[in-house]
């Protein structure tokens, strides 16, 4: 975590941090520095307004939300700041997060949240979005998310062992 980070990840509980860890994960291999936050819409609202409204002077480029079943965090932080805000739609227990994925995805016209898949694999590609965003600025970071990506292709085998 610094001042300096682009990139914020917050979500709205402890329990989302096991899924939310992978966008941080793919965030650190890229050397994309991350300001990590619970900020929950429903138990912290005064947290989150203040996280929202003061993203852009805090510096951030792209806001990752990951929240879990009546999962308004995306786009409650969406309607405060003009940044792009990624919303992952957190497995939950009773619905296996499509309750998540349908708070996420169903933003009205006029406030967008660029919605993931479900879960783990939400988190990742958040983190890979994020990069890819702020690579559009930064050739350095760039050619990093180029290697990663070759990296990925080349673990892929021809044939299953
Ligand atoms: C949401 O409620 C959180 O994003 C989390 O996914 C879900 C459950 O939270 P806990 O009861 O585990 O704290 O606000």
């Amino acid at each position: 975590m610094s001042g300096s980070a682009k990139v914020a990840i917050v979500m709205g509980s402890q329990s989302d941090w096991e899924t939310m860890q992978r966008a941080a994960d793919v965030l650190a291999e890229l050397e994309v520095e991350t300001d990590i936050r619970i900020v929950s819409a429903h138990r912290t609202p005064e947290r989150m307004a203040e996280f929202a409204r003061g993203a852009e002077e805090s510096g951030f480029h792209v806001i990752i939300a990951g929240a879990g079943g009546a999962a308004h965090l995306p786009g409650m932080i969406a309607a405060q700041t003009h940044i792009p805000v990624l919303g992952v739609p957190v497995k939950s227990r009773a619905l296996n997060g499509q309750d998540s994925l349908l708070s996420i995805v169903q933003m009205p016209a006029g406030i967008p949240v660029g919605t993931l898949a479900i879960g783990e694999a939400g988190a990742t590609n958040a983190g890979l979005l994020a990069a890819a965003i702020l690579a559009n600025g930064d050739g350095d970071l760039a050619t990093r998310l180029k290697d990663w990506r070759a990296a990925q292709t080349a673990r892929v085998a021809e044939r299953p062992e």
